[in-house]
């Protein structure tokens, strides 16, 4: 199948070349599946790695958890994530003013010269987003950021009114706005934020397991197959692949659960 036919007037709307490098990944895989791996050693990592790289789209990373981090290893693992034709997403949530987050992605981590996407906070204002691509041209790369809209969390301080709409505003037209975090275990607030971002943009949402309800220190999960037809653009899945008994049996699962919705969606 083309593209188009998949992902319809998002496709012809979301122009920028990481959208499409995106929506392309998930025709040519067949999975809308960003895995989390949140395990916290390298050989917990590239173990994961090698169990589900076929029914994995996007490798979302969070390098900090890392117990025995090394700069090689850590090349070596996005090389890996890379050549199974993942985009590597470091979600660092920056939050801080623009010149800060921008000089945050070099230090150790040296995020700008691997990752292709990072998550942000807009609680400092826009100038993140100029800061977080001024990041990545100074190693003469382009990347995209996922500002975080919503979230899956109970309690969290995004649901006081007013405030998904100015990430939103702020967003919508950025070019280095890949898209925003929607929160996928409500599928009506999700239904909510896709009217509101439109077609030109992705959409992409943590909190979907196939057991839903609520989880581990306030987390909470909605259906999988509920967030796609809600807008979701990619399905954000940690635990429910990295700790299921087997790995690439669950990850499989996901991609055929979240493949099939889109096409239902189409
Ligand atoms: O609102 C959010 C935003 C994010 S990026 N809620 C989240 O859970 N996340 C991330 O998604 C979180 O940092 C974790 O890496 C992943 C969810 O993991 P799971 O094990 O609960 O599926």
């Amino acid at each position: 199948m083309q593209p188009e036919e998949v992902w319809g007037t998002r496709w012809t709307a979301a122009s920028e070349p990481l959208a499409r490098r995106w929506m392309t990944t998930v025709v040519n895989k067949q999975s809308m599946v960003v895995l989390a791996a949140d395990r916290q050693t390298m050989a917990g990592l590239n173990e994961l790695l090698d169990d589900v790289a076929p029914y994995v789209s996007a490798l979302k990373t969070h390098v900090d958890l890392v117990e025995d981090w090394t700069p090689e290893a850590w090349d070596d693992f996005c090389a890996r994530a890379k050549a199974e034709d993942m985009l590597v997403f470091e979600d660092r949530k920056h939050g801080d003013i623009g010149k800060i987050a921008r000089d945050q992605m070099g230090g150790v981590y040296d995020s700008r010269s691997w990752s292709d996407l990072m998550t942000a906070h807009l609680i400092s204002g826009p100038s993140v987003l100029d800061g977080m691509a001024e990041g990545w041209q100074s190693v003469r790369r382009t990347g995209g950021v996922l500002l975080l809209a919503q979230m899956s969390s109970a309690g969290n301080l995004l649901e006081i009114p007013g405030y998904t709409d100015a990430v939103v505003a702020a967003g919508k037209g950025h070019p280095a706005c890949f898209g925003f975090i929607g929160n996928g275990s409500r599928a009506d607030e999700l239904a909510e934020l896709r009217a509101k971002v439109g077609d030109g943009k992705m959409i992409w949402t943590p909190g979907v397991n196939i057991v839903t309800g609520d989880a581990e220190l306030g987390q909470r999960y909605g259906d999988p197959r509920e967030a796609v037809l809600a807008g979701s653009d990619g399905i954000i899945v940690g635990s429910g692949i990295h700790r299921a008994d087997d790995p690439s049996t669950a990850a499989k699962q996901y991609a055929e659960v979240s493949w099939n919705a889109l096409l239902e969606r189409a």
